[in-house]
């Protein structure tokens, strides 16, 4: 018998993947947890029925949201990354050779034990002695950190649920507290085409608490919409405003997706893209 699963996402459509088997199945004190083994995208991470990240196409994701804010800081040395319990994230801050300590910050051990075991090509550099992982809810780390940071990583779900809390006003002013001068912010902002809503409440709350807010747009075939964005946000740094093309063509022969075109291009909205963020046009 064919057994499918399906993330149903928004108006009456959903994303559906042919499963050959259910690896990991737990229901942990923040959510439940899955891990399976697909056809299409080989193994994946679903939280509340929800897709995290696949083997196949994690580097869609995870390659944007930490080259993009890593390659316009000149020499990011220590980097924070909340949520993103599969090290996909952090496996990329890695790749940068100023890094000297990325903080893992991810609320539930279930989910960091279970990619360790299940998805060692996205979790294998947890065990980096760079690496200190936090088990704890980020809103609360956060709070605790005052010019800490090069880089801030908001590697989040959606925003209901556990993550709902890191998206808020007093969360993004924490963040910005968090940072070092220089510094810069890089949050999942969901999709333009599936969570319209979700995205114009979050930009605003942003501009409230950064001088600098814009965003950068990708695809992602296995997410919501299958295009995604990422809110850059800083007190002094504008998106281009740095760009060293030597480092950027240094990480590029260990990526799948990023190069110095795609940093220039990331910026580049659609009109209705920047209606939804509100940036001026
Ligand atoms: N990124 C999850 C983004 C939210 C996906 N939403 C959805 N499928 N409805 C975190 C995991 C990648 N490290």
């Amino acid at each position: 018998m064919d057994l499918w699963f399906t993330e149903y996402q928004k108006d009456g459509f959903g994303i559906t993947i042919k499963v050959k088997e259910s690896l990991f199945h737990e229901v942990s004190e923040f959510q439940t947890v899955d891990i399976i083994d697909t056809e299409a995208f080989g193994r994946m991470l679903l939280l509340d029925g929800l897709v995290m990240t696949s083997e196949k196409d994690e580097f869609f994701y995870h390659e944007m949201i930490s080259h993009i804010p890593m390659l316009s800081h000149p020499a990011p040395k220590k980097v924070l990354v909340i949520g993103g319990g599969d090290g996909g994230t952090v496996r990329e801050v890695l790749k940068h050779s100023s890094v000297e300590k990325v903080v893992l910050c991810e609320i539930d051990s279930f989910v960091v034990d279970a990619c360790r075991r299940y998805l060692p090509t996205i979790a294998g550099v947890l065990d980096d002695p760079r690496v200190d992982i936090q088990i704890r809810d980020g809103i609360d780390y956060i709070a605790e950190q005052k010019d800490q940071f090069d880089i801030i990583l908001v590697d989040s779900t959606d925003p209901m649920g556990p993550g709902e809390g890191l998206f808020t006003e007093e969360f993004y002013k924490n963040v910005n507290a968090a940072l070092k001068q220089g510094g810069i912010m890089a949050a999942q902002s969901e999709s333009p085409v599936a969570n319209k809503r979700e995205m114009s409440l979050m930009y605003p709350l942003l501009r409230k608490a950064f001088p600098i807010v814009s965003t950068f747009v990708g695809p992602i075939p296995t997410y919501p919409g299958g295009y995604w964005s990422w809110a850059f946000c800083s007190n002094d740094v504008k998106p281009l405003g740095y760009f060293d093309e030597a480092r950027a063509n240094e990480i590029t022969i260990s990526c799948k997706l990023y190069n110095s075109d795609i940093q220039k291009a990331a910026f580049v909205l659609p009109n209705f893209v920047k209606e939804i963020v509100k940036e001026v046009h």
